[in-house]
């Protein structure tokens, strides 16, 4: 049996690979994973050197050099600060002393597509603006995450309590587009920054005049979400082993991630699934002699199924050697933590392995899926994944002749819902200073507008 049992210290969690049902059995054990695995404790408060503990080596090259040289420097002057000048000393600082803080107030009710920008965002806020950074609201971090500097502001935040604070992002209510889009972030002399949102909001900032330099030089191929994800949202080691050990086991020559939202509609729009078998038809042509492997991950059991019996037809009439198979969260299980079903690791180990495959074909709306491709150094995400389009749910839709079925985007950020407003209804110098960013319509067409 080709299912491999995966546990962790908070699930079970079982991963199965659908085609090679008769190999034997292969049971991960965690405790080994935790004894040969190099992780850095931040909890303990002491002064930390950052480890590099990539455990997903073979899939993960470092290649932003600059930046991550920025990285680390921050990491230290973080650590440093917090455990000497704020936690460190007897005398507190009093309030002019205290460093100023960009805070990220996280939503755990919403998925990780919606998890996971925003504290991209704050890191680049807290970085622009030589503030430290924290999340407020995300105590169990380092239970899904490795740790390079103490940012739970739930340690730091009792000395705040009487400095200055404003909102740069507050949701769909208020977003200062003009600062982040147009203007100078240290001219800003609140103590406190508080970025409270659901979207990659901070998109604008890479066409700031201001700071347009610093990230051509940093992250010269304009992948800032993915420079900063690979260092800041790095899988703690017992997810990233059991990522690894299906890729290892599973992924070939050429792997193609299937990212299916199905139980997100919006009016009457549905995505048939039979589009994704459709796509994945089209970017296999011609690839004769390669091993392929399709990855499906999905909402629900039920969609998972139907798609990978779809694809079961696809390997009839193929000549190649291709392997469809999916992780085995159980997609109706529901979450302790929010509506969506499924497990938090299951749905962190899924869109990681997304992240690793060669090509992506992910559903219109769905941030699962264009955060997955954001969240990967692989070469090939340069050109985005491919956008399968809700139609109307009606049969003479289906011939429209204006339909657009499926795109293949033209980046691999995520994407920026709140664009179409700064776009439509924001001051006319934001969205032109916007729109010298080259991504605007990449940002701009990823996702119905709020
Ligand atoms: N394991 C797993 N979980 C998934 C998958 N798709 C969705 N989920 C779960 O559903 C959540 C979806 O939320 P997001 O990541 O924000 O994606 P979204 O499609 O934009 O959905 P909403 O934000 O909830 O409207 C994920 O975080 C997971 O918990 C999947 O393919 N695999
Ligand atoms: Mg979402």
């Amino acid at each position: 049996m080709g299912i491999f049992l995966m546990l962790t210290s908070y699930e079970t969690y079982r991963i199965k690979n659908v085609e090679n049902i008769k190999n034997t059995t292969n049971h991960t054990n965690v405790e080994n994973i935790k004894n040969t695995t190099n992780h850095t404790n931040v909890e303990n408060g002491n002064h930390v050197d950052i480890v590099n503990v990539n455990t997903v080596k073979k899939y993960e090259e470092v290649k932003y050099l600059e930046f991550d040289l920025v990285y680390n420097q921050y990491v230290k002057k973080h650590n440093s600060i917090v455990f000497s000048k704020l936690l460190g000393s007897s005398a507190k600082p009093n309030i002019s002393e205290l460093p100023k803080v960009v805070v990220v107030q996280s939503d755990l009710t919403k998925g990780y597509g919606n998890r996971i920008p925003p504290l991209v965002c704050g890191f680049i806020y807290s970085l622009l603006s030589d503030r430290l950074f924290f999340i407020d609201g995300y105590d169990n971090f380092s239970s899904y995450y490795e740790k390079d500097f103490e940012h739970n502001w739930k340690i730091v935040e009792n000395m705040y309590k009487n400095s200055s604070s404003r909102h740069l992002h507050k949701r769909n209510v208020y977003n200062d587009f003009q600062l982040v889009a147009t203007g100078n972030l240290s001219n800003d002399k609140t103590d406190i920054l508080y970025v409270a949102t659901w979207d990659y909001a901070c998109a604008p900032i890479t066409s700031n005049p201001h700071y347009k330099e610093w990230f051509n030089k940093l992250i010269p191929d304009s992948r800032v979400f993915t420079a900063i994800s690979l260092k800041l949202i790095r899988l703690h080691p017992n997810i990233s082993k059991q990522v690894e050990i299906f890729a290892d086991n599973n992924f070939k020559d050429y792997n193609i991630g299937i990212h299916l939202r199905e139980k997100k509609t919006t009016n009457r729009l549905i995505t048939p699934i039979d589009h994704f078998s459709e796509v994945v038809k089209m970017l296999i042509l011609g690839m004769k002699n390669t091993n392929i492997t399709i990855f499906v991950s999905a909402d629900s059991n039920n969609g998972r199924k139907k798609l990978v019996n779809l694809l079961d037809e696809i390997i009839i009439y193929n000549n190649n050697s291709i392997n469809i198979v999916h992780t085995d969260d159980n997609m109706d299980a529901p979450n302790p933590f929010n509506s969506n079903t499924g497990t938090e690791i299951g749905a962190l180990i899924d869109m990681k392995l997304l992240s690793l495959c060669d090509d992506l074909v992910i559903t219109y709306g769905s941030t699962f899926g264009y955060t997955a491709a954001g969240w990967s150094s692989k070469v090939s995400h340069r050109r985005g994944p491919y956008v399968v389009m809700p139609i109307k749910n009606s049969s003479d839709d289906f011939w429209t002749s204006d339909k657009v079925w499926v795109y293949g985007a033209t980046s691999n950020e995520p994407c920026m819902y709140l664009s179409k407003w700064v776009l439509d209804k924001a001051d006319k110098a934001i969205s032109r200073t916007f729109k010298s960013n080259p991504l605007w319509m990449h940002y701009s067409q990823c996702h119905w507008p709020i």
